[in-house]
């Protein structure tokens, strides 16, 4: 059994998708913001962040990393092999390098801090930089899909869109990128998202 320690409101939400997609057995270990978070986590994580995964005696960090040994435990469709493994890790470190950073400014700056904590052109120069980013991906799923690699959906598309669902959640403009918007649409009704978006959304 998968133990998934976090809440789905927050990044462990990516975790529990992945479970669902992979339909292996799994718990969340409810441990939510607040002061207790870090004590919470230190014997689990050093970082002292959530989420994080016990399997058997593996205890493992990062989101994106566990999403993948989840898809691995599952095999393909969803953990490609071949040339598309590589493509896999190309767009999960994309997606954690390139997409998550401008996703947060923005983020942070629009509806994650209170009013007052807000930096408006901290905020700009992340709606900025993620429409960039935005753009590559427009190209890259105009020119083929409708998943990142191709016919089936993979854990690349379940790590990207999971590090886009804030965005896409939060009235992020995706208006000049509609095979991005139309991607994710899709990607984020998948009835594996679904399960992992009740627990999130209630
Ligand atoms: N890169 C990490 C980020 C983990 C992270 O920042 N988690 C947040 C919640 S979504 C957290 O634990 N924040 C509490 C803190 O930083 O004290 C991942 O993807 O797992």
């Amino acid at each position: 059994m998968l133990r998934i320690h976090g809440i789905a409101r927050s990044r462990a939400f990516r975790c529990i998708w992945a479970a669902e997609e992979a339909g292996l057995a799994y718990e969340v270990v409810p441990v939510g913001f607040g002061p207790g978070l870090k004590a919470a986590m230190a014997a689990i994580n050093p970082n002292g962040k959530i989420p994080a995964l016990e399997d058997g005696g593996l205890l493992l960090f990062e989101s994106l990393a566990i999403n993948l040994h989840i898809a691995g435990k599952a095999g393909a469709p969803l953990m490609p092999v071949g040339d598309d493994a590589a493509r896999t890790l190309q767009w999960t470190l994309w997606a954690a390098t390139e997409a998550e950073p401008a996703a947060m400014q923005w983020a942070y700056n629009t509806y994650i801090r209170a009013p007052e904590l807000r930096d408006a052109a901290q905020g700009a120069a992340g709606a900025e930089a993620l429409a960039a980013r935005l753009a590559v991906l427009e190209a890259h799923l105009a020119a083929g899909g409708p998943w990142l690699l191709g016919q089936d959906f993979t854990i690349a598309d379940c790590n990207l869109a999971g590090v886009l669902y804030g965005a896409w959640a939060n009235g992020f403009d995706l208006a000049p990128c509609p095979t991005v918007k139309a991607w994710l649409d899709a990607a984020l009704s998948r009835p594996a998202a679904l399960a992992a978006r009740r627990q999130r959304e209630g």
